[in-house]
C-alpha cells in the first residue's frame, strides 16, 4: 500500500444504536473503497467486521473492528463500534482517536436509546459528528421524522445536506444540496448517476442551501460579516465554514444511504474526503507532560495503543494511532509508561482477517502491529529521544457489575488469575481486584 500523508488521511467511527446498520455500511464502504470486491452481509455472516464466531452466532459486533478504505487518493480507517451498551468501552477507544463520529441512525426507528447513549460520549470526548441515516429503502422508513427527532435531540446545528427524492419501497435517488445534482441509482447500486435536480425539487433544495450556508457562516465572525455583505458565500468561504464547524461541533450534517442495497455510500466517501477534518485539523492530544501532539509528521514519533486484541495464528495484536512523527518498519521504540524497548517487527493496516503490510506509517494513521513485548492498551511508544512521554490516555467507563470467581481446584488458582489478566489486556473496562 502506498504512504498516505497526515492530509490524506481520514479517521471515523461507525456509532450508533445496535442493529442501525453500522456493520453493513461498512461492508459497503470497504466494497467502494476497493478492499473487497463482493459484499458481504450479516444474514449471510460473511462481513469483513464481524468475522469472530461470537459475532456470527449473535449476528452483531461484540468488539470494535478496524478497518479501512481507500478513495480519490485518501485512506479512510473506519472503526466499526457495537451498538449494545455492553460493548461501550470499545465506542469510548474509538472516539478517542479518529477524528470524526459517523452516527449511524434508522430511519426506520428515529433516535434510540443507544444514538442518545453514544451522543453523550462524542460530547464527553468532544468527537466532531456526522449523522448517517439509512434504512432509506425500508417501507417503513421516515427521512422527515428521523431529522425533526434528531433536531430535536441534539438542536439546531444538526443540518441536512442531502434528502431522499422518493424513500421507502423503490427508493433509488437522492437530493445532494451542497453540490445541488440528484444522485440516482440503478438496482446495483455503487456509483450514483449525477443529474440535475428536477423542476419539483428546485426550490426545497435551493432553500436547504440557503440555509445550509448560514449554519456554516455562523462558525466564524468574519464568515458571517461576508454573509451578511454578499446575502451568501463563496466556494472557499464555504467550504472554510462546514469545517470549522464540523470540527467545533457547531455543525453536525445529515446524510443519507441505504446501506445494504449500497445507495449513498460513494457520496458518503466523497464527503468524508472532501469535507470532514484531517488528523491534524482537530485538536491536538495532550501529553502527560503539558505538550500538545498535532500529528506533525516531521515531531519525534510517538502514538497510543488504543486496543489490544488476540487473533488466532498471530498472537497478540496492538493497534495504534501515531500522534506526532512517522513510524516505520524495524524502528526501536521505548513504552513511555514502563520503559520497555519495543522493535517494531511487523505493521498493518487490518480490514477484520485482512491484512495489508505497511513499512511506514505517518501522524494521523492508524495501524497494527505484532509481537510487542510488554505494550498495553492506553501505552504510549515512543521514539527513544523522547522515551518517557507518555500520551493522556483513553479513560474508559467504569464497570458496572461484579462478581466473584473461584477456581474449582485451588491448584489452578494461578491459572485463573492468568486468563483473568489476559481477558483485562483486551477489555480495559473491566477490573480485577
Ligand atoms: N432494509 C435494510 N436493512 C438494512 C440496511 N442496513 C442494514 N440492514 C440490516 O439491518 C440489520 C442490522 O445490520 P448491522 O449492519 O448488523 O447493524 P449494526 O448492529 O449497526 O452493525 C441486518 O439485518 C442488516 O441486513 C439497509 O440499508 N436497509
Ligand atoms: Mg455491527
Amino acid at each position: 500500500m502506498k504512504v498516505y500523508k497526515t492530509k490524506e488521511l481520514r479517521n471515523i467511527a461507525l456509532i450508533g444504536g445496535a442493529k442501525t446498520g453500522k456493520t453493513t455500511l461498512a461492508e459497503a464502504m470497504l466494497f467502494e473503497g476497493g478492499v473487497i470486491n463482493r459484499r458481504g452481509s450479516i444474514e449471510d455472516k460473511n462481513t469483513v467486521s464481524d468475522y469472530r464466531s461470537i459475532e456470527l452466532e449473535r449476528q452483531n459486533s461484540v468488539s470494535s473492528t478496524v478497518l479501512f478504505a481507500e478513495h480519490n487518493g485518501h485512506k479512510i480507517n473506519i472503526i466499526d463500534a457495537p451498538g449494545f451498551d455492553d460493548f461501550i468501552g470499545e465506542v469510548v477507544a474509538a472516539l478517542n482517536v479518529v477524528d470524526t463520529a459517523l452516527m449511524v441512525v434508522n430511519a426506520q426507528n428515529g433516535v434510540e436509546v443507544g444514538t442518545e447513549i453514544n451522543w453523550r460520549q462524542t460530547r464527553a470526548i468532544n468527537t466532531p459528528v456526522l449523522f448517517v441515516i439509512n434504512h432509506l429503502e425500508h417501507e417503513k422508513s421516515s427521512y422527515e421524522e428521523t431529522l425533526r427527532q434528531l433536531k430535536n435531540q441534539f438542536g439546531a446545528s444538526v443540518t441536512p445536506f442531502q434528502y431522499p427524492v422518493n424513500e421507502g419501497h423503490g427508493f433509488n435517488a437522492i437530493i445532494d444540496v451542497l453540490q445541488q445534482k440528484m444522485l440516482k441509482y440503478d438496482a446495483n447500486g455503487g456509483k450514483a448517476q449525477v443529474m440535475d435536480i428536477p423542476d419539483d425539487q428546485k426550490a426545497k433544495a435551493e432553500e436547504m442551501l440557503n440555509n445550509l450556508i448560514e449554519n456554516a457562516a455562523e462558525n466564524d465572525e468574519s464568515l458571517m460579516e461576508a454573509f451578511f455583505e454578499h446575502g451568501t458565500l463563496t466556494a472557499e468561504e464555504l467550504a472554510r465554514g462546514l469545517k470549522l464547524g464540523i470540527v467545533n461541533r457547531g455543525m453536525f450534517p445529515v446524510l443519507c444511504v441505504a446501506a445494504k442495497p449500497n445507495f449513498g455510500v460513494d457520496a458518503l466517501l466523497n464527503f468524508i474526503v472532501s469535507t470532514l477534518p484531517a488528523p491534524d485539523e482537530v485538536p491536538g492530544r495532550p501529553t502527560k507532560e503539558g505538550q500538545e501532539l498535532n500529528c506533525n509528521p516531521a515531531d519525534p514519533a510517538s502514538a497510543l495503543i488504543f486496543k489490544t486484541a488476540v487473533e488466532e495464528h498471530l498472537g497478540e495484536i496492538s493497534f495504534f494511532k501515531v500522534y506526532a512523527g512517522e513510524i516505520t518498519e524495524a524502528m526501536d521504540m521505548v513504552d513511555g509508561v514502563n520503559s520497555s524497548k519495543e522493535r517494531i517487527s511487523q505493521m498493518f493496516a487490518v480490514a477484520g482477517k485482512k491484512r495489508e503490510k505497511l513499512e511506514k506509517v505517518v501522524a494521523g494513521d492508524i495501524a497494527a502491529a505484532i509481537k510487542m513485548k510488554n505494550v498495553r492498551t492506553n501505552h504510549t511508544i515512543n521514539t527513544p529521544k523522547i522515551a518517557g512521554q507518555v500520551i493522556e490516555p483513553i479513560v474508559f467507563p467504569a464497570s458496572k457489575i461484579t462478581m466473584a470467581v473461584k477456581a474449582k481446584n485451588t491448584s489452578d488458582d494461578e491459572k485463573l488469575g492468568a486468563a483473568l489478566s489476559e481477558l483485562q489486556k483486551v477489555d480495559p473496562t473491566i477490573s480485577i481486584e
